[in-house]
């Protein structure tokens, strides 16, 4: 009963979030360098504002990030003192492909994740890769547009291919995009759209979403190619929408939004569009530039495992008046009152992760991997200078007892957990510092001040202990 033995306990990361270095080892910009914080991210991020070139009328706090581009082997040494079977990181594609355009890779970026993996193999932690975690090279946003384009589709071939060569021995899992349905969203943050105002942006949406599916599948077939033991999986931004009343029409509405986001997994894990997303292209007169070979690829690339984040579960109703007290800015919500809420209004639901990954694995019937999942805080250092985190000890404790459950009780298959953000980093909605999840706490604040000192806080001690009895003692 329990994990099992080769269970993958570890930590999350990606790479715009903590590496920093944003122009070292001739690493380009990514639309991920151009979303300031405040009030204009959420606008930038959505493609409602044009984005600007780093200047003085910003500060960006991920340019410089936690600077784990020089810090990675102190990180690494942390993490595998906590007993990480695995981590979790990103691959930065303008480091690789500074444009994205070039024919060659740029060796220096390489030469960067070259010593990340060895570190980590060092003291037997698996990598797993995601390669692209919300970041596209300016380059081929000028170029193209972004994932508005179908040549996109060889660009990320072309930077997967050389990631799957160089390192076909020492990684074994892969996730090709995270959050894949954060397109819908937060295209320019998820795809690097940008949105005029003649667009047909639903069209558009749905068709950068096409191009990184067949991207997906492409990749997921030269993987096999290249290395037939590489373990490929999908990543979905995941968490169940509940009915806000036993209404039928509650009911059913719950069941479309959830449709939203299963979309994408139902493509990549069963390899064909659903039913119901054709009839929806059909009812709102989207038009895909989808090929009879696209079809195909996706036909016969399916993923090998279904990996997700989980924060919170979602809350919708049907009637308009309910309706209107609708918030978030990621995912839509009404307040669940059963439920409490982080500072930031993400509503604290363990049962829900049970629920999700049931729904998962009846859905899809693969192994589930929960490679995000933690609590926002902000955490301030007591009069000792310790930082004492009950709060997200209690949170994960919760969350990992659901897991457990959906394990033993339920029989879903898991092969592992990431926790996200181990080691502090800056938050994705926000561009900040101020919202932790780590295990580890950075010495850096929003405005880029501090040393950068790394310190342990009380829940490093805590999941080093349920690693170490393997989920046993929570
Ligand atoms: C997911 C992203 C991560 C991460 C996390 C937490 O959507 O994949 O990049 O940041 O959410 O979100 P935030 O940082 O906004 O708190």
């Amino acid at each position: 009963m329990g994990f099992r033995k080769d269970f993958l306990w570890g930590g999350a990361t990606a790479a715009n979030q903590c590496e920093g270095g944003y122009q070292e080892g001739g690493r380009g910009l990514a639309n991920v360098d151009l979303m300031p914080t405040g009030e204009d991210r959420w606008k930038i991020a959505t493609g409602d504002m044009k984005h600007v070139k780093p200047d003085e009328k910003y500060f960006y706090p991920g340019h410089e990030a936690i600077d784990m581009y020089h810090h990675y082997k102190e990180d690494i040494a942390l993490f595998a003192e906590m007993g990480f079977k695995c981590y979790r990181f990103s691959i930065a594609w303008s480091r690789v492909f500074p444009l994205g355009t070039e024919e060659k890779a740029n060796e220096e970026g390489l030469k960067f994740y070259d010593g990340l993996i060895d570190e980590c193999l060092k003291y037997n932690i698996k990598p797993l890769v995601t390669i692209c975690h919300f970041d596209v090279p300016m380059g081929l946003v000028e170029a193209f547009g972004g994932w508005k384009s179908r040549k996109m589709i060889d660009a990320f071939v072309k930077f997967s291919k050389v990631l799957f060569e160089r390192y076909k021995d020492k990684v074994e899992y892969w996730l090709t995009f995270n959050e894949i349905n954060m397109i819908l969203h937060a295209p320019f943050m998820g795809a690097g759209l940008v949105f005029n105002e003649e667009d047909n942006r639903e069209e558009m949406k749905y068709q950068a979403a096409h191009y990184e599916l067949v991207a997906s599948a492409r990749v997921t077939k030269l993987a096999k190619e290249i290395n037939p033991n590489f373990k490929i999986g999908c990543m979905l931004a995941a968490g169940n929408t509940y009915a806000n009343t036993s209404n039928p029409q509650d009911v059913f509405q719950s069941l479309e939004k959830d449709r939203e986001n299963f979309f994408f997994i139902d493509v990549q894990s069963r390899g064909e569009y659903p039913a119901y997303a054709l009839k929806f292209f059909e009812r709102e007169k989207i038009h895909l530039d989808f090929l009879m070979e696209d079809k195909k690829v996706l036909r016969e690339n399916t993923v090998d495992f279904i990996s997700f984040s989980y924060y919170s579960s979602r809350l919708t109703s049907a009637d308009p008046e309910v309706s209107k007290s609708t918030e978030g800015n990621v995912f839509a919500t009404l307040r669940n009152p059963y439920l409490k809420a982080s500072e930031w209004g993400w509503q604290i639901d363990p049962l829900g992760l049970r629920i999700t990954m049931n729904t998962l694995y009846d859905r899809y019937q693969k192994p589930l991997f929960i490679v995000e999942n933690g609590l926002g805080a902000v955490d301030i250092p007591d009069q000792n200078g310790e930082i004492c985190d009950d709060y997200r000890i209690e949170y994960l404790k919760e969350h990992m007892k659901a897991m457990r459950d959906a394990v033993d009780i339920d029989g879903v298959e898991l092969w592992g957990y990431t926790s996200w953000g181990c080691i502090d980093l800056v938050s994705a909605s926000t561009g900040e510092m101020k919202k932790r999840y780590g295990f580890i706490y950075v010495d850096r604040d929003n405005e880029g001040n501090g040393t950068l000192k790394r310190q342990k806080k009380k829940s490093f001690h805590w999941y080093k202990e349920v690693i170490h009895s393997n989920g046993e003692n929570l």
